[in-house]
């Protein structure tokens, strides 16, 4: 059997408009996925996955690690974008091409033509590790659409207004989808539920997530 239909082999159209502003493209990155773990298991060596703390004193359940000329970072002081890593005070290791090329090809197919993003935060995972509902704000400029890559284990996303308490709808994202969103949805509240137990083939118990981003 050839795999000429590999990409459209689950029946479901390859991209999907979720909302104004938001665009699913499933499997986008699904043929890549030896290249974007051998980055990050590169990236991780310089800089590794750490559990950060909030301003409010709560350790993330979620494991961060970044890469690019900014990265994200949570401490006693607050949230922000760093050119070093505080665990080393070195700068973050580069972003690299097959990262880029693949974050910008999806922007381009969801309608976001010239995204440059200059930060990669990668999310790591396990069963039972959640991501609160939160609006992704620290960064200089709104205009600039984020890139999201969701690989390994299936995670069930929440996809809020633009207020806390509105509504939110679920979506199911699996290994090799990538989700854009910007314009009129770029604050909305989103959050990640707790994964459930479970083993993927090629990551194990686990779940990766690249979130792209035009920071400065
Ligand atoms: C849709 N990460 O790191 S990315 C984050 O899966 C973060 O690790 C999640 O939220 C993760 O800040 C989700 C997908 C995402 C993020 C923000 C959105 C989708 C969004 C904002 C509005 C609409
Ligand atoms: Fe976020």
């Amino acid at each position: 059997m050839n795999d000429l239909f590999a990409d459209f082999d689950d029946g479901l159209p390859q991209r999907e408009d979720l909302a104004a502003g938001v665009v699913l493209l499933r499997g986008f990155a699904r043929e890549q996925t030896a290249s974007l773990l051998l980055a990050v298991a590169q990236i991780t060596q310089a800089s590794p996955f750490r559990q950060m703390s909030t301003p409010g004193g709560y350790r993330m359940s979620v494991a961060m690690s970044n890469c690019g000329a900014l990265g994200w970072i949570a401490d006693s002081q607050g949230y922000r974008y760093a050119a070093r890593d505080p665990l080393n005070n070195h700068a973050w290791p580069a972003m690299p091409e097959v990262f880029l090329a693949l974050a910008r090809s999806a922007a381009l197919e969801a309608g976001f033509a010239d995204f440059l993003p200059d930060v990669c935060l990668i999310n790591r995972y396990a069963p039972g590790t959640k991501l609160s509902m939160h609006q992704d704000k620290d960064e200089a400029d709104f205009s600039a659409p984020i890139v999201s890559i969701s690989l390994g284990l299936p995670a069930i996303f929440l996809l809020g207004g633009l207020q806390r308490n509105h509504p939110s709808q679920r979506i199911g994202l699996s290994h090799g989808d990538v989700l854009v969103w910007g314009g009129p949805a770029r604050l909305r509240y989103h959050g990640v539920l707790a994964l459930k137990q479970d083993s993927h083939a090629e990551l194990g118990a686990c779940r990766i997530n690249l979130t792209f981003r035009q920071a400065a």
